[in-house]
């Protein structure tokens, strides 16, 4: 009885700490997938080409200072402003990757003194909620191994770290951890398995909305 419905895509997210290896795994997953007759589509947190992802550049950038709830709530609005244009892709069939998203948002605010995990994952509740969640995980040692941090605001191990523990406590039953401590063409391989069963079960679900 579902055969005439339109298939949707999947809403896949990969999570994890910064030199995770999260941004390569997203690009060869988006070009398998496009490889292989799959609709799929690259999108990224925080969304740097927007208004508000500009100010957010800049604020990564430390070129200023924002106080701590306003560029929460920036970072938060950056994925708000691109929710219409995630569902219309989701509806239409194609598969989302996403570079990262609500969790990172929750994760990294709550790692800053004052802020409780709660408090930060409100102005996220009801956004699209991912089909599923790939969570990268690195040892501190291992992470080590890839060279050191940038020169972003956050990119600090002690900072990491606390950022790392919020992750634990954010996972739910949509999540799928995944050791990323290996090589890339094994990492993509499990990753590539992992999304074909998600997109085959997403396509007659409804879109469920976020915390809620
Ligand atoms: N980040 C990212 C946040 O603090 N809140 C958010 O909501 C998101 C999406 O921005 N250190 C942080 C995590 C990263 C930094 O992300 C930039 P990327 O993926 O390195 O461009
Ligand atoms: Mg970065």
């Amino acid at each position: 009885a579902v055969s005439n419905q339109i298939e949707r895509g999947a809403l896949i997210v990969f999570e994890g700490c910064d030199r995770s290896g999260k941004s390569t795994q997203c690009g060869k997953l988006v070009e398998r997938l496009k490889n292989t007759g799959i609709k799929a589509k690259l999108l990224k947190f925080p969304d740097r080409r927007t208004t508000i992802g500009k100010m957010i550049n800049s604020y990564l950038g430390q070129t200023y200072d924002l106080e701590d709830h306003a560029i929460h709530l920036l970072f938060s609005a950056n994925r708000w402003e691109a929710r219409d244009t995630m569902m219309t892709l989701l509806n239409q069939g194609t598969t989302l990757i996403v570079d990262r998203y609500a969790y990172s948002g929750a994760a990294f605010t709550a790692a800053k003194q004052g802020f409780s995990l709660e408090w930060c994952k409100q102005t996220d509740i009801g956004l699209p909620q991912p089909d599923t969640v790939l969570y990268l995980t690195l040892t501190s040692e291992a992470a080590a191994k890839r060279g050191g941090f940038g020169e972003e605001r956050y990119e600090k191990e002690v900072f990491q770290e606390k950022v790392a523990k919020n992750f634990q406590d954010l996972k739910d039953k949509h999540w799928q951890v995944i050791d990323a401590d290996r090589s890339i063409e094994d990492l993509h391989e499990e990753i590539y398995h992992l999304t074909q069963k998600v997109i085959n079960q997403a396509k007659y679900k409804p879109i469920e909305k976020l915390w809620t």
